[in-house]
């Protein structure tokens, strides 16, 4: 899974990339480097099972600090949206290459609405990001538009003389854009038209088609930034109402912290409501300030920055995914070099035992002949759909070493 970070310039996108890639802790070179210039990992918060099941962990795929797994995941820093990116304004082409790609977006907006339009400084509270909102929506239904409309007679008639089904052509046309036959279907339903008869479809109903597909394929929740500025509050119930999960968060921040962190001079987990400076006489002047101002300004305000809520809401929320835990061993919670509870994989609601094991190997689906509940030791069908936080040993006819 793979979540675009969206919006017009100067909003913090960059920022919030940034935040979120830096691991707030000293570690070894493991996979957890930027992938590419603007590709990266950040990490999903949640409470590792290892205190429940009383054990030391020794994690391998993520990582595991004081019973709270960080379970990595992968972002994009998205070049910052103008209007008329559809027609290939600014650096539109770039933007939507890159929301082609992903399976959900954070747009983070300037809740302190201290940015225009184009993302222009201006004063703040001068600015109602609400437009800013519908404006992303409307920029990415026009593309859509725009890709579907390119030969939407041809496949049309090609379904009509061949009573084809029209899910099917357009999953094939939309194949490069991480669309799902399942939303295509869905904004088929929703907006009433008729599959059979795509050529009759109006250019209305066509964008009404592409808008609904939008909301369905590429599912959007909104990061409301700068919320150290005093014009954040109101300009947050705005957002609030437009029916979008909104979590306000201070990117900038978490910067300051997990900078802070990394170089030493503070405890502190991305998450927390608090930090700790480990040694007060090594800060400087200027991090003695930066940091008074986020315990004033976020901390006792907002309780936390705000950024490890959006990244936890766009994985477990928008996207409905649950963790879970494979081992091999289920006594001792290992795999089979002893490595205690190694893995923590995020995978989609719904998931069954079976679909777990394929996904861990194609071997250990193939083979696949039960899997154990390391908690209850309770044998699972292939049909067990997975909880939460479930611990579970694949057993299977074919091994995967
Ligand atoms: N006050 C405040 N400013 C922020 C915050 N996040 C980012 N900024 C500032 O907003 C400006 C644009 O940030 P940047 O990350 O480059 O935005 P991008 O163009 O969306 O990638 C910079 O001056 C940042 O320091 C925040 O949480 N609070
Ligand atoms: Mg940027």
């Amino acid at each position: 899974m793979l979540i675009g970070v969206v919006g017009k310039p100067n909003t913090g996108k960059s920022t919030f990339f940034s935040a979120t890639t830096l691991i707030p802790v000293p570690i070894d070179s493991r996979p957890f480097t930027t992938i590419k210039s603007n590709r990266g990992i950040a990490y999903v918060r949640s409470q590792c099972v290892c205190k429940e099941l009383a054990v030391d962990d020794q994690p391998k795929n993520s990582l595991c600090i004081n019973g709270v797994r960080l379970i990595p995941v992968e972002l994009i820093d998205c070049a910052g949206l103008v209007p008329d990116a559809w027609q290939g304004r600014g650096l539109g082409n770039y933007f939507l290459d890159e929301v082609r790609k992903a399976d959900a977006l954070i747009h983070v907006v300037d809740a302190a609405g201290a940015t225009d339009e184009e993302g222009q400084l201006s004063e703040p509270g001068t600015h109602d990001p609400v437009k800013d909102v519908a404006f992303l929506e409307r920029e990415i239904t026009m593309w859509l538009v725009q890709i579907l409309t390119k030969d939407w007679r041809r496949i049309g008639q090609a379904v009509e003389t061949t009573r084809g089904d029209l899910v099917d052509a357009l999953y094939d046309k939309l194949s490069g854009l991480a669309i799902q036959k399942a939303p295509i279907l869905e904004a088929i339903r929703t907006t009433g038209l008729n599959p059979d008869k795509p050529t009759e479809w109006s250019d209305e109903d066509l964008t009404r088609f592409a808008d609904e597909l939008r909301q369905n394929s590429k599912p959007m929740m909104i990061a409301a930034n700068k919320m150290d500025v005093s014009t954040v509050e109101e300009n947050i119930l705005h957002l609030q109402k437009l029916g979008y999960t909104v979590v306000p968060c201070s990117a900038e921040a978490e910067l300051i912290l997990r900078r802070a962190a990394q170089n030493g001079l503070i405890d502190y987990l991305p998450g927390d409501p608090n930090f700790q400076i480990k040694n007060e006489v090594k800060l400087t002047q200027g991090q003695r300030r930066a940091l008074a101002f986020v315990r004033d300004r976020i901390f006792k305000k907002w309780g936390t920055t705000g950024v490890q809520g959006v990244l936890n809401t766009a994985f477990y929320e928008l996207l409905k995914m649950i963790t879970v835990y494979p081992v091999e061993n289920v006594e001792k919670l290992c795999d089979h070099n002893d490595r205690v509870l190694p893995d923590a994989f995020l995978v989609p609601h719904g998931t069954t035992a079976k679909q777990f094991a394929y996904l861990i190997h194609s071997d250990l689906g193939e083979g696949f002949i039960y899997a154990i509940n390391a908690r209850t030791r309770r044998r699972l069908g292939e049909d067990y759909v997975l909880k939460d936080r479930d611990v579970v040993k694949i057993v299977s006819a074919k091994s995967r070493r």
